[in-house]
């Protein structure tokens, strides 16, 4: 009997969605090893060969890890899902998500090559007074620039979308791919203006100095957004994705629109809260942007109560009872859901560390201390990642027509297992040692002989011990995605979209109403960076002016 093989995206689609997901894959795959090596050598116990600095591995870490994989990773899913949600793309569309890919990926191995030659160690944000070979600064301009394309495609098609069904309710993924990119367009900006207005006309000697706070606000103005481009995605899961995997609904469409417009306008007006010891910005301002950052936590806490009232109605639609009965109903045995609900679950600790953080007083005990890493490993290098994991296990066998099989279900459940266990070690034992105050991006974080040290050893032995077994969680992701890219049986895999409540009305039509959102996020940047920024740049030191304004 011959085996029906379905893919859920036409096969062109498909082709072009993987080839995004090969380079992210990869990208873990050196990401990770890097991640490895820098436990290793800051527990102490092992030396690095003499050709490869600490550093060296740290950018490599930031920089393949936090800005290749997750941009390919999420431009090739929401690719993907607008596609799946909409009708597909035209030949110019795809034509132009390609050119996206190679723009991308030329900038990628320019980057790559200079990271791994020694010439920009400059970790992934390289701040001035670091200086990194151009050729490291045009690669990362290009996987902007490519980025942006990518950005004009999904406007493109959500724009087609609503031309060509007049009244109809757009799809809510194709909406949340918008604002995902909108923010990341208008973020970007930021990163592209220090790159281009500043740091290669310093790298090539055309200047003899550079505006550092002014490239460090810059850098910051879009760093903010740059985490909630890697969340965004997974809120496009657990919203529109999520529901359906458990059996459900979307708890309430336009609260989903409602809470990504929020996050639009207030994830970028908010870079200050990086720079909170920074000398050379006025307090008044880091105090408003501080503000502005609690009002962004409110669109996550809409999210945890849309989480909860989803699983909730499922779990009592099923006959649960009791005020927690529902837990006990949902699909523990399936990896699709299992692994981004630990992502969520993660997410718990993960954002009352951010709370901490953006709290100015309590900034000062842990900025620049490990602390800072933990916080990131358990909102980025967790939350997220397991939900980009807990999405790979249908996508990729969906797009090559393959089945997702039991056997790749239960390595994937042991993946979450072992990627919950190394990184609550591995996390937990950064959070206490940063408020030992353990530095972070330190090879030489060792017992400096006072009591407070003293226990440094022991966390950094921790660290190695949780970042083995991650290492070893990230070798297991390989070997599923291996086997559901190539190997796992011919078929067709379900693309799980959810539907929304027949009950549930129109999304107010004021949610497309794409001037205003816009206008109104540039107005609140404009509130939030206009000052600071004159005074960052009348007031920079003379040796700061090389450029007259940068
Ligand atoms: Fe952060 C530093 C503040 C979220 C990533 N952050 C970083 C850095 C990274 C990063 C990479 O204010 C380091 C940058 C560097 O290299 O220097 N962060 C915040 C705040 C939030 C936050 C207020 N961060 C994130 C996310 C990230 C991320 C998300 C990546 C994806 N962060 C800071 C600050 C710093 C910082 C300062 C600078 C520190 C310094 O001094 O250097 C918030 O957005 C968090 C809001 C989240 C919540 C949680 C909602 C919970 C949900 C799950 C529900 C669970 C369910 C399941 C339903 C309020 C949605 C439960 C079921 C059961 C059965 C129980």
């Amino acid at each position: 009997m011959s085996t029906v093989v379905k893919r859920s995206l036409s096969k062109s689609e498909s082709k072009l969605v993987m080839a995004y997901m090969y380079v992210a894959f990869i990208s873990l795959f050196i990401g990770a090893t890097a991640g490895l090596l820098q436990t290793l050598e800051r527990s102490g116990k092992f030396t690095l060969p003499s050709f490869i600095s600490y550093y060296q591995i740290l950018t490599v870490h930031g920089v393949i890890l936090g800005l290749v994989l997750t941009t390919f990773f999420i431009l090739g899913f929401m690719l993907s899902a607008q596609s799946k949600t909409t009708g597909g793309y035209n030949k110019t569309e795809r034509l132009l998500a390609w050119t996206s890919f190679y723009v991308m990926l030329t900038g990628v191995i320019m980057a790559t090559v200079m990271i791994l030659m020694n010439e920009a160690t400059v970790l992934y944000t390289f701040y001035a007074p670091l200086q990194a070979h151009v050729i490291f600064y045009i690669g990362l301009a290009l996987v902007i620039v490519g980025s942006w394309i990518d950005g004009f495609v999904i406007f493109k098609r959500h724009a087609r979308f609503r031309k060509e069904n007049p009244g109809e309710r757009t799809p809510l993924l194709s909406y949340m791919a918008v604002i995902t990119m909108l923010m990341w367009q208008i973020a970007s900006i930021g990163v592209a203006v220090t790159v281009v207005g500043q740091t290669i006309p310093w790298a090539l000697g055309w200047v003899d100095g550079i505006n550092v706070l002014l490239s460090r606000t810059l850098f910051w103005y879009f760093g903010h957004p740059l985490v909630y481009f890697w969340l965004l995605p997974a809120y496009m899961m657990w919203y529109a994705i999520m529901p359906k995997i458990i059996g459900g609904k979307i708890f309430s469409d336009s609260l989903a629109r409602f809470t990504f417009i929020l996050l639009l306008l207030f994830s970028i007006p908010v870079g200050f809260h990086h720079q909170l010891t920074e000398p050379g910005i006025d307090p008044f301002w880091k105090y408003i942007q501080v503000i502005l950052t609690m009002v962004v936590v409110v669109p996550s806490m809409m999210t945890a109560f849309s989480l909860f009232a989803t699983f909730e109605a499922r779990g009592r639609e099923l006959g649960a009872r009791g005020l927690f009965g529902w837990v006990k109903k949902l699909p523990w045995k399936d990896a699709r859901f299992f692994a981004p609900f630990v992502g969520m679950l993660f997410f718990i600790p993960g954002g009352a560390g951010g709370i901490i953080n953006a709290s100015n007083q309590m900034n000062q005990v842990i900025h620049n201390t490990i602390w800072v890493t933990g916080h990131f490993h358990l909102t980025a290098a967790t939350s997220v990642m397991l939900t980009f994991f807990g999405i790979a296990y249908w996508l990729i066998p969906s797009l090559t027509g393959r089945q997702y099989t039991p056997a790749m279900n239960r390595l994937a459940i042991l993946q979450t297992v072992l990627w919950a266990v190394g990184m609550t070690i591995m996390s937990t034992s950064m959070h206490w040692q940063g408020l030992l105050g353990a530095p972070r991006r330190s090879a030489y974080s060792e017992y400096l002989g006072n009591a407070d040290t003293a226990a440094w050893g022991s966390y950094q032995i921790a660290q190695a011990v949780g970042g083995s077994i991650l290492f070893i969680g990230m070798i297991v992701m390989l070997v599923i995605f291996i086997n559901l890219a190539f190997f796992a049986p011919k078929g067709s895999t379900e693309y799980p979209v959810a539907k929304v409540n027949k009950l549930e009305a129109q999304p107010p039509k004021v949610f497309e109403n794409w001037p205003l959102w816009i206008g109104l996020t540039l107005a609140l940047v404009l509130f939030a960076y206009t000052i600071p920024l004159i005074d960052i740049i009348q007031n920079a030191p003379p040796g700061a002016k090389g450029f007259k304004l940068w």
